[in-house]
Parts: C-alpha cells; structure tokens; sequence
C-alpha cells in the first residue's frame, strides 16, 4: 500500500501556469489590429450581456461569478479552463485549413524538450508503472504519400491512473513523455502502457463550476501526440481508445472519429495499434 501524494487542483494548476509562461513566448502572442481586438471583444461582451438578459442574473450571482473567476486565477486554473472549455473552438477554426492527419487540443500538459527516442522504443516508466502494456506502430508521411524519416512523434500521456508526469508530485520527472524519431521509412513504434481516463481535479474552482452546472469532470483516457517534420506543417493531435468510457461526452469536446484506435491484445497481454500520420507541406 502506498499513500500517494495525491495532486491538488492549486499543485497542477501551478505547473501548468508555469509552463504556459515558460513555453508560450512573445513571439507566439498575436498581433492583432485595434479594429479586430475591438470586434472580437465587442462580441464576447455581447454574449456574457445576452446570457444576464436571457436568464435575469441576479447581482449575487454576478458578485458569485467574480469571485469565482479571482479563484481561477489564483489557482492557476486558466490555462485548464480554457483548455478544457474554449480550445477546442480554435482547434476546429485551424483546421479547416489544414489538410492530412486531423488534428486535436493541445491542452495543459505540454512540455517540450522531453528524451529523444529512437524510433522503436519504449517511454520512460517507473519501474513499477500500472497499466496494460501498449504498442502504437506506424508511419510518417507527407500528403503525397512519401515516407518522412527522420519526423518527431512527440507523445505525453497521463498514467494508469490518469496523472501527468509534470503536474502530480507523485509522478517523477519525464514519465510517459518522450519525442520518438522516425526511421528512414518513417515509421516508429512505441512501446507504453494503456492510459487512463483524465478527471479535471474537483477540489478546484473548474471542478466547482462542472459540480455546479451538474455536469461531469471526465476526458476519455487519450495520447497526445505532436508530429513535426522539416518543411512540414506539425500537426498536434490526440489519439483514443475504441468503446472507452466518455469517448462519447468529453469535457474537453476534442474528439474525433478519425482519432480512435482500436488496440488487439496480441496474446501476449500487450494491446498493439497502428496510426498512420500524413503532414502537407509548410
Ligand atoms: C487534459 O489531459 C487534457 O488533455 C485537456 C485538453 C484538458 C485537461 C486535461
Ligand atoms: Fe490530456
């Protein structure tokens, strides 16, 4: 028996601020025109005034959501929230220009730099990690088909009990991370274990407002997994399991059908799957 050192919503939502910052450079931020800030600001503005007309919000409700959005800050919850409830609308604009493997949300838990592998390999695990072993194989190649060796398949996912290395303090540095590259076929495969489901912490204020509107905290269990080659547009994306729970009612609303696998158990106990990835051209 072990007494873990259970994540607090204030400890992982931390770390993700953290990150945000140390990851999201100047350089990233937009540059938007006045008349564009101005016209997009008008209409989010318009909607949260159409929402107080629309259901007669009263002013402790009003004082309620103030206080409520001071918590999520303090309790580095944004980068969740937004995650969680807005990037999936961002994702599904910036694809509609994209072409080949369907992208998916970034998400929270990023982290760059993690282990370079090569590309049959295995992520770093604890040497007691849980979870079905899982093998996903497959191929890189650009839109016309043409194999892309030497591409990264940067992939992170949570554990057997769906905590990210990174932002549960019981989880050791680099777990179930790594950026595996491709051979000169293009082709990789990735031994790890089978991810579980990922619940939004409830003891924080993004799993007060889910408690409160009476939904539920879950996202299907998935690997992230982002693609970059030379000369290529990256694609990020995530990756689920057929017949998983919530597959059908992600929080996060960042599934698609094109993103399912479907793992056999080999016979061994080891589910295996294969995903092909197709980049165009930058
Ligand atoms: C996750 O694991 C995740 O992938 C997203 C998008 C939001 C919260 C937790
Ligand atoms: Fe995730």
């Amino acid at each position: 028996t072990t007494t873990q050192e259970s994540p607090t919503a204030a400890g992982s939502g931390a770390s993700a601020s953290k990150s945000f910052k140390a990851t999201t450079a100047t350089a990233d931020v937009a540059d938007t025109p006045p008349e564009r800030v101005a016209a997009i600001v008008t209409d989010v503005l318009q909607g949260v005034h159409d929402a107080i007309t629309k259901h007669d919000v009263t002013y402790p409700e009003f004082q309620a959501a103030k206080a409520w959005l001071m918590d999520v800050g303090e309790g580095g919850e944004w980068p969740l929230f937004m995650d969680v409830f807005v990037e999936h609308a961002v994702e599904e604009q910036v694809a509609k220009s994209q072409s080949g493997t369907k992208g998916s949300i970034l998400g929270p838990y990023y982290l760059s730099d993690q282990v370079k592998l090569p590309s049959t390999c295995t992520l770093p695990r604890r040497d007691d990690e849980l979870g079905t072993p899982l093998v996903l194989e497959g191929q890189v190649r650009d839109t016309s088909g043409k194999p892309l060796g030497g591409a990264e398949v940067d992939i992170w996912h949570a554990d057997s009990d769906g905590y990210y290395s990174g932002f549960a303090p019981h989880v050791p540095d680099g777990n179930l991370r790594g950026v595996v590259v491709t051979d000169e076929e293009g082709r990789f495969e990735i031994s790890t274990i089978q991810p579980a489901p990922y619940q939004i912490p409830t003891d924080g204020p993004t799993g007060q407002l889910i408690g409160a509107a009476g939904w539920h905290p879950w996202r299907p269990a998935h690997l992230h997994i982002q693609v970059r080659a030379g000369g290529h547009r990256s694609v990020t994306t995530q990756l689920y399991f057929a017949g998983g729970d919530y597959l059908d009612s992600d929080v996060a609303e960042a599934t698609k059908p094109e993103l399912v696998l479907d793992p056999q158990d080999d016979g061994t106990g080891t589910r295996r799957s294969s995903y092909d990835f197709e980049l165009e051209p930058s």
